[in-house]
């Protein structure tokens, strides 16, 4: 089938690394299945004959598809509403019953137990980081009480390959990628063995062995991020995605909008993946927008495939993730996920939610809507969990988590110089001037600051 394609890219390799990108437009090229071949050279006329040059499409338009008034004419003048809302997937109810049998994943025992205790070991690490925090032995704390499932469905259905952007309530996601307790207490105890030298708060981890890009608080700046990063993806020829979760008040943003069209229109392998957990600290999701929520602007707005899913159904999760990488990288195309779910917690620790929400609320998603409770159950019903093991894996946890942190506070702070540095290449005269003048201050007072807490100047 012959088609006109517009926006054909073209890489031009500059040397071994460096490549340049370039947009062309061409007449005709044929499509067979989804390998496209680029009749000779395009660029006949190309004098740099030698270069390593690599064609593609980003896009591929029917003579059809180029009339933009794909909708019908009408003279009947009455005002459009929306009429149908994008409906909930949901496999799996809060006996751990799952209807149809056929959409269970059916992983066996050891997976599926190693996924329930990874669930309790984040509850766990949540409430005791949450009380340390209380304590003022570290600075900051964010719970996912509530999100479990959404973090374990999610992951289980990537590859370490394709690459992670975080907001920060996703810790779960980073655990089941094989980012340790002693990584998570170094980064929030601010020692001198994060990988961050102390500089961002607590929660805000990022890990290049796991491909999992550092959380930054300012909302929304991950998601034009990720859309950079699946289009590098997708230019390299990787058969990956990049996986970027957001909450609904993330989605509020403008960065959300601009990041959706984006992706959009270059058709990039991102997956955009919505917490909705019905809160964005005290703003409820019903002040964030109207209509049918993040998910209902996926196909109209933005032409993009999309999914409402129970984020509180591990499975549901899991199967509407791994559909949507397929799609993400067998089709070089964005997906749109919503989970539905709910933050049981606190927004952090700077916050109080009883100020906002009525108990009662939360009850109901604690005992009712519980995504950790339905896995039990699950198990339960297969004879893989009782009572005893959920006390013996607890207590299990609980000692894992504190000995983790007792490691990390026995660390020293990073040295204090280290603060001038990493931002520049080379530290300008003007920062070296400062280091200077601070280290001499303190050696002039040194009483007067706690300096053996810090690793010794080298
Ligand atoms: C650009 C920007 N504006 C405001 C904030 C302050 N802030 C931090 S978290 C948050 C709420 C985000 O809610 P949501 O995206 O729903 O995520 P959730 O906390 O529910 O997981 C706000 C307003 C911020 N970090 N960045
Ligand atoms: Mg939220």
């Amino acid at each position: 089938m012959s088609q006109n394609i517009k926006n054909l890219s073209k890489l031009v390799r500059q040397s071994s690394n460096r490549w340049l990108f370039q947009q062309n437009r061409v007449q005709t090229l044929s499509l067979n299945n989804s390998s496209i071949f680029v009749k000779n050279a395009i660029n006949n006329n190309n004098s740099n004959k030698n270069i390593n040059v690599k064609y593609f499409s980003t896009k591929t338009e029917t003579q059809q598809d180029l009339d933009v008034d794909k909708f019908d004419y009408t003279n009947k003048l009455e005002p459009q509403v929306l009429k149908d809302y994008i409906p909930c997937y949901t496999v799996m109810d809060q006996e751990g019953v799952v209807n149809p049998p056929s959409a269970d994943p059916n992983f066996g025992q050891e997976l599926v137990t190693k996924m329930y205790k990874q669930m309790l070991l984040l509850n766990t690490m949540d409430s005791i980081f949450y009380d340390v925090q209380r304590q003022g032995r570290i600075s900051f704390y964010m719970t996912s009480f509530g999100e479990e499932a959404i973090h374990i469905g999610s992951a289980q259905a990537l590859s370490m390959d394709d690459t992670i952007f975080a907001q920060y309530r996703e810790s779960g996601v980073l655990m089941w990628r094989g980012f340790t307790l002693d990584e998570i207490a170094n980064q929030c105890c601010s020692n001198e063995l994060d990988p961050g030298k102390g500089r961002q708060m607590p929660v805000h981890f990022g890990s290049k062995r796991i491909n999992v890009q550092t959380i930054s608080s300012p909302l929304t700046t991950q998601l034009p991020q990720a859309v950079g990063s699946s289009y590098a993806q997708k230019l390299a020829g990787e058969k990956n995605c990049t996986i970027v979760y957001f909450g609904e008040g993330a989605a509020s943003e403008g960065d959300f909008h601009a990041a959706m069209n984006f992706a959009a229109t270059l058709s990039t392998p991102t997956i955009f993946f919505c917490r909705n957990n019905k809160w964005a600290i005290s703003t409820p999701a019903s002040e964030q927008y109207r209509g049918d929520g993040i998910a209902g602007r996926g196909p109209s707005a933005y032409g993009m495939t999309t999914f409402r899913v129970d984020g509180n159904d591990i499975w549901a999760v899991y199967n509407v993730t791994k559909m949507a990488r397929d799609i993400a990288v067998e089709k070089g195309v964005p997906v749109l996920i919503e989970a539905m779910t709910y933050r049981v917690s606190h927004h952090s620790t700077s916050d109080d939610s009883s100020r906002y929400r009525t108990t009662e609320e939360i009850n109901h998603w604690k005992e009712k809507k519980n995504p950790v409770n339905r896995l039990k159950n699950y198990m339960i019903r297969k004879g893989w969990w009782t009572e005893e093991l959920e006390k013996s894996t607890i207590k299990e946890s609980r000692e894992q988590v504190k000995a983790a942190l007792q490691k990390a506070e026995a660390q020293k702070k990073p040295m204090i110089s280290e603060l001038f540095t990493d931002v520049y290449d080379t530290i300008p005269n003007n920062l070296l001037e400062q280091q200077k003048e601070l280290i001499e201050h303190i050696k002039l007072y040194p009483e007067e600051y706690p300096i053996d807490q810090y690793a010794p100047e080298k």
